[in-house]
């Protein structure tokens, strides 16, 4: 993952890490996660119940800062909506999910048992990915007074699967373009942590030691 590129600033040096990454929203039927993309990537929302018949692929382009590096990362999400239909999903569940580098797992806050299924979710795209970064979204934060909002359940998700979670709303907006950059922050971080230095690939491999040179002549 991850094609470097040398940009025409003054330094030779400085260059933009340009990534894609293909990410995934899981979670029971209805929960939201239809709404959620749409909202991101389209800013709109329709109370009209969709179901969802095949898989669709939106993309997304974020800046992504790195510390230490003098310009943000470019990362291109690939946005992979899950169909609802049990049959379907279980047949198509493994080609959906191979590839993904990034993980948003979506309850509805007005249905507690939403959450619960995610463990089994989040366990299946683990078995086909390498532990994707995950961020976990309570949906439908709208409809739930705050003096009735429990987040205990979803906290307790959170520290399982070391991830952080956020309150959502597809209708009102709320925290839905933090959670995609969160993932998106999450996604930049292992690939710096892969690859920390950005311009090995322009430099070529180490150049040798010079014929002659002391540590070729003590292997002689
Ligand atoms: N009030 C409210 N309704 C929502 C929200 N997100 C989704 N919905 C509604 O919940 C239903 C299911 O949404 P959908 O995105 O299709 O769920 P999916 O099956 O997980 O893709 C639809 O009627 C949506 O309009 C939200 O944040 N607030
Ligand atoms: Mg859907």
């Amino acid at each position: 993952m991850g094609r470097r590129e040398v940009s025409s600033g003054v330094l030779p040096m400085e260059q933009r890490r340009h990534l894609k990454a293909k990410i995934c929203l899981v979670g029971e039927a209805a929960v939201g996660k239809t709404s959620l993309i749409r909202r991101y990537v389209e800013s709109q929302f329709s109370d009209a119940y969709l179901m969802t018949i095949g898989v669709k692929v939106s993309k997304k382009r974020l800046e992504i800062p790195v510390p230490g590096e003098p310009v943000a990362s470019l990362l291109e999400l690939s946005v992979w909506d899950v169909m609802g239909q049990p049959k379907f999903r279980e047949l198509l569940q493994e080609a959906y999910f191979t590839g993904v580098s990034g993980i948003i797992g979506v309850a509805d806050l007005t249905r507690p048992d939403t959450v619960t299924a995610l463990y089994e979710w989040i366990d299946r795209v683990d078995r086909v990915t390498s532990q994707a970064p995950l961020i976990l979204a309570g949906n439908k934060a709208d409809l739930v007074p705050k003096e009735k909002l429990r987040t205990g359940d979803i906290e307790g998700l959170a520290q399982a699967f070391h991830a952080e979670w956020r309150i959502t709303s597809a209708k009102t907006g709320k925290n839905v373009e933090e959670v995609f950059q969160l993932l998106g922050g999450r996604i930049v971080d292992r690939a710096v942590k892969a690859r920390p230095m950005i311009g090995i690939a322009r430099a070529g491999p180490p150049v040798p030691p010079a014929a002659g040179g002391a540590e070729a002549s003590k292997t002689d």
